[in-house]
């Protein structure tokens, strides 16, 4: 027996274990890690600044309506933040071999998950980060790998975590011939707090290392691929990990646990990368210098406090704009991003884009980055921030969520954190994409019931859609226009037949 295998609807496992159960129980897992990587990115944070969230702070962030809606649906996880690790603790047991088999159950569980993510993890690490390093200001920046330098001695840093990224653009400044870069969420985070360059997102990360130009690779945890160890051996790059919970193997490890390991470990990492520079083999220098394309120029830096909510609200009720599409999550190197590119790019006529993350690096580096048509909003877990600007512009219509035409798109998902992600803003109430690979198969009874539930309990939907050309046509015919209609139709509920 074991492991499970998906033999297709009405076939059971030889336990006995339908293929709803199985579905669901994988999803469930998927959330839970999802939510684990955020809430402890958000925890280890709060105990590197030595701060708490307070025990109500669900309660006090989630608009008031959705949370006695998610109380008695029985979607609700238990109060208090240190609570969501028993909460993560108890899904993956209920899960486990022979424990829940009521599936329709689990599927509450991964909404849980899901709720959970959005405030214990999404929501408090992006409180944390601007309580001690400030709100995010909107700035130029330049992107991709022609940030880095031939001239200077190249540190990447890459991964998730403020505090290693802080320590490091804190003590290279010390350096004039040291050019640091980002890579991933770090690279945003980095952009939008110091102006410093984003080289490179997830699937670019390898080469950043084989442009035999980096001296220095320090990373902290998520989205870090376990090939780098081997890269760096094959390139002159030292390897430096700070998180104890992501050794790699051929890494110096240099713990970062507070300010003064931080500051520690940044120093260290400088040094270690000026002594390597002797290490580069010139003939790269004249590869990069001859095939260098100039940096993509983007504005970066948005946040729920310096983006114009109660004017895009107001073009909302003219109809002078269509919607408000969130484009977030990873880049795939299965999908086709340059189909994603062009709908979105369409898109970007009726509709604004909000975007983070590794989808955020991909449109900035097809120039839509101009902070009009696109604006970055940083890394994931600042996908908070797209959260609030979606429930003030629900405030200032006179509505609830799930009658704004709002929709959040994750087209290309890899990471477990990248559908709890999507799976909140379903939970908020918001219409949620995901291309392909899906984290539930459409069409499945599985689907069905998330969909029916996110329905019924969140007025939140599910779209599953792997085709960009059908997606956008979904979008601008029947979806987002379709929420006023809808609001047309229901009457009385907040300011009905405004919309276009
Ligand atoms: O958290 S978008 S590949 S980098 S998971 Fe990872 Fe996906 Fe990129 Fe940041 Ni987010």
């Amino acid at each position: 027996m074991g492991p499970c295998r998906l033999a297709g609807p009405p076939a059971k496992g030889v336990c006995g274990a339908s293929h709803e159960l199985i579905t669901a129980k994988n999803l469930l897992r998927t959330l839970a890690a999802g939510a684990a990587a955020h809430c402890g990115q958000a925890a280890r944070l709060g105990e590197y600044l030595g701060k708490k969230l307070p025990a109500a702070y669900l309660a006090r962030k989630a608009p008031a309506y959705l949370y006695r809606a998610w109380r008695s649906a029985g979607l609700l996880p238990a109060p208090g933040p240190s609570s969501c690790f028993r909460e993560i603790s108890e899904a993956m047991h209920a899960s486990a071999m022979g424990v829940n088999s009521d599936w329709g159950d689990l599927v509450k569980w991964c909404l849980k998950m899901a709720i959970l993510d959005g405030y214990y993890g999404l929501h408090a690490a992006t409180a944390l980060e601007d309580g001690k390093f400030g709100k995010p200001e909107a700035r130029e920046g330049a992107l991709n790998l022609a940030c880095l330098s031939a001239r200077k001695v190249n540190i990447a840093v890459h991964g998730h975590e403020p505090a290693m990224v802080e320590a490091i653009a804190g003590e290279a400044r010390r350096h004039a011939g040291v050019n640091l870069v980002g890579v991933c969420c770090t690279g945003a985070t980095f952009l939008s707090a110091h102006g410093i360059p984003l080289a490179a997102h997830f699937t670019l990360q390898e080469e950043v290392i084989a442009s035999g130009l980096v001296e220095a690779l320090v990373v902290d945890s998520q989205c870090i691929l376990p090939s780098l160890s081997d890269l760096c051996e094959c390139y002159h790059t030292r390897l430096i990990t700070t998180n104890p919970l992501a050794r790699m193997p051929g890494a110096v490890h240099l713990p970062i646990t507070d300010a003064r390991s931080a500051r520690r470990a940044a120093k260290r990492a400088i040094e270690l990368a000026l002594r390597n520079r002797s290490a580069r083999k010139p003939g790269y220098e004249a590869a990069f210098g001859e095939n260098r394309q100039p940096p993509a120029r983007v504005v970066i830096g948005s946040s729920e406090e310096n983006v114009d909510v109660p004017g895009i609200a107001a073009k909302l009720r003219r109809g002078g704009l269509k919607g408000v599409i969130a484009v977030v999550g990873c880049v795939n190197p299965r999908s086709e991003a340059a189909g994603w590119v062009d709908a979105f790019t369409e898109l970007s006529r009726d509709y604004l884009i909000l975007t983070t993350g590794c989808m955020a690096f991909e449109l900035g580096s097809h120039g839509l980055l101009d902070g009009k048509r696109a604006l970055h909003l940083g890394s994931c877990v600042n996908n908070a921030r797209i959260a609030d600007i979606f429930g003030r512009l629900a405030e200032l219509c006179g509505r609830r969520i799930s009658s704004m035409p709002l929709l959040v798109s994750c087209p290309m998902p890899i990471t477990e954190k990248s559908a709890a992600i999507g799976f909140y803003f379903a939970a908020l109430g918001c219409a949620a994409h995901f291309g392909g690979p899906f984290p539930v198969a459409p069409g499945t009874a599985t689907a069905g019931a998330l969909g029916a539930l996110l329905k019924n309990e969140c007025g939140g939907e599910l779209l599953l859609e792997a085709d960009p050309r059908v997606f956008r046509e979904k979008v601008a015919k029947t979806l987002l226009p379709a929420f006023w209609g809808r609001e047309r139709a229901r009457r009385g509920c907040g300011r009905a037949g405004t919309g276009p």
